[in-house]
């Protein structure tokens, strides 16, 4: 007999949309904003790099520092946000609103106010708030002045902001995570280690040791905000969140098969640490192995193990494919952007992403599998390039056709293989500044946002086609795709 889908998510499932602090507030230095890492970065553009300044540069063009001004423009946007039925919003609390430079004693009043007013716009039409602690915006100041997250003492300043946040918003908030994709930066040569943990390796150091360094401090740090939020209310859903990016063997030869477990194991130990409260076994060996020497203390053994998240948040927009060498060493070192090869089976988005609806059902079995925890989609989409039409019409098929075939693909992960999915918030719901690119034409928005790749634009807001899609999706629970 042929199941349907309207009794597979329940009845609560918490449908939404997501986006950052640092790409769409603008108001960068307003109300004793303090510079975050996100504040100078240029915007670069398909295929080119953003470049990372030393402090403002007098005549570079800083995407962030306006963004779609949401700051000023939240009401209308969580107005839209409404009429599509969003049940929930997932955004980030900018961190230098708090904490400006992110060592002072005592936090800026007039940020936590904004949050405060969000928030409350949120609820009047029923939307929870969903937040993410660190989004790619630390304060730039603990890069000048500590190294970024090289530094031990960066978490007790993440514990005091996080602290903070918690007791503030305890009655006005329910949903946190800690770290946006922390396990991104075990691309370590890309630009992830800088926008994750504010570090740019110098030339004198080891990259990866630096890296494994960083991540260790990260999650010590995300355990002890998990016992703490849990202390000021237990009933707080606090998770990790995680890049779900599943790697694929190029071939059944067992050399790239095992090639592709290290990729995994490589990518996802942050996760490990975070879900099961401890190291990997493979992890362990491979760090003494390499005689890194971290600063890895007894104690902050005990805080993992007592620090465990309730729930795994995932990004997942593709998979990669890697490809064993002839001589593959014993002891892999995964060099991420150097390893992956295309995969002939799937089509490829503008930007060169290679679009897998099926990888997302592999990829919330695997979470499944690994860490028999929940599961919240907290980012998917297409980046897109969108025409306005004559009549201000957007139609953007393509991106209705991706956002449909992996909502399926999560339905079958949920209705065949029994997984615990509890919300699904795309990404960029409204069109914001691109993290990796810093441009505003790579759109993944229901809600179009007149401003291009050079920062012009009325900033008005319309409506795309799939604005109307997604409206009904959200009201049929799921189970209209068409
Ligand atoms: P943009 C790489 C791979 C997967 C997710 O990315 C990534 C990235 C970074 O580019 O980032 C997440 O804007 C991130 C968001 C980001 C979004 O994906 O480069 O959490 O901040 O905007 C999309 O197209």
């Amino acid at each position: 007999m042929e199941r349907k889908n309207d009794s597979v998510l329940p009845s609560d499932f918490l449908w939404g949309g997501a986006v950052a602090a640092h790409q769409l507030e603008g108001g960068w230095d307003q109300d004793n904003k303090g510079l975050s890492v996100a504040d100078i970065m240029t915007a670069g553009a398909n295929g080119k790099a953003r470049e990372i300044t030393d402090g403002i540069v007098k005549g570079k063009y800083y995407p962030n520092h306006e963004a779609i001004d949401f700051y000023h423009r939240y009401k209308e946007d969580i107005k839209l946000f409404a009429e599509m039925g969003f049940k929930c919003f997932r955004t980030s609390i900018a961190w230098t609103r708090i904490f400006p430079n992110g060592d002072e004693e005592q936090p800026n009043e007039s940020g936590l106010k904004f949050y405060d007013q969000l928030f409350d716009e949120c609820h009047k039409y029923g939307i929870e708030p969903v937040i993410t602690l660190s989004h790619f915006e630390m304060p730039y100041h603990l890069v000048k002045a500590y190294g970024g997250w090289r530094n031990r003492k960066l978490i007790d300043f993440f514990v005091r902001f996080a602290k903070t946040v918690f007791k503030r918003y305890k009655d006005k908030v329910s949903y946190w995570m800690t770290f946006n994709e922390i396990n991104n930066q075990t691309a370590i040569a890309d630009w992830a280690l800088f926008t994750n943990s504010g570090i740019i390796p110098r030339s004198d150091e080891n990259a990866e040791k630096v890296m494994y360094q960083a991540g260790h401090y990260e999650t010590v740090a995300s355990a002890l905000a998990v016992q703490i939020g849990h202390q000021i209310n237990p009933d707080f859903k606090i998770g990790a969140m995680i890049a779900m990016v599943p790697i694929y063997p190029a071939s059944s030869d067992p050399r790239d098969v095992f090639k592709a477990e290290r990729a995994m194991q490589s990518r996802y130990w942050f996760s490990d640490i975070q879900a099961k409260g401890k190291y990997p076994d493979w992890l362990v060996s491979y760090q003494k192995n390499k005689a890194f020497d971290l600063d890895i203390t007894l104690e902050d053994l005990d805080v993992l193990k007592a620090g465990t998240v309730d729930y795994i948040g995932l990004s997942y927009y593709m998979s990669f494919t890697v490809k064993a060498k002839k001589d593959e060493p014993k002891s892999y070192k995964y060099e991420e952007r150097k390893e992956l090869i295309s995969n002939p089976s799937l089509p490829t988005t503008d930007w060169g992403w290679q679009i897998d609806p099926i990888g997302l059902r592999y990829a919330l079995n695997w979470f499944s599998d690994h860490y028999d925890l929940p599961l919240f989609i907290v980012e998917n989409g297409l980046g897109a390039y969108d025409k306005v039409e004559n009549n201000q019409q957007i139609h953007d098929p393509y991106r209705i056709a991706y956002l449909k075939a992996h909502i399926q693909a999560m339905i079958d992960a949920v209705q065949e293989d029994g997984v615990k999915v509890i919300g699904y918030t795309p990404w960029g719901c409204i069109d914001l500044v691109s993290a990796g690119t810093g441009q505003m034409s790579k759109r993944y928005g229901f809600i179009y946002v007149d401003k291009d790749d050079q920062g012009k634009g009325s900033l008005k807001r319309l409506k795309k086609d799939s604005f109307f899609w997604y409206q009904q999706v959200i009201k049929s629970n799921g189970s209209q795709l068409d």
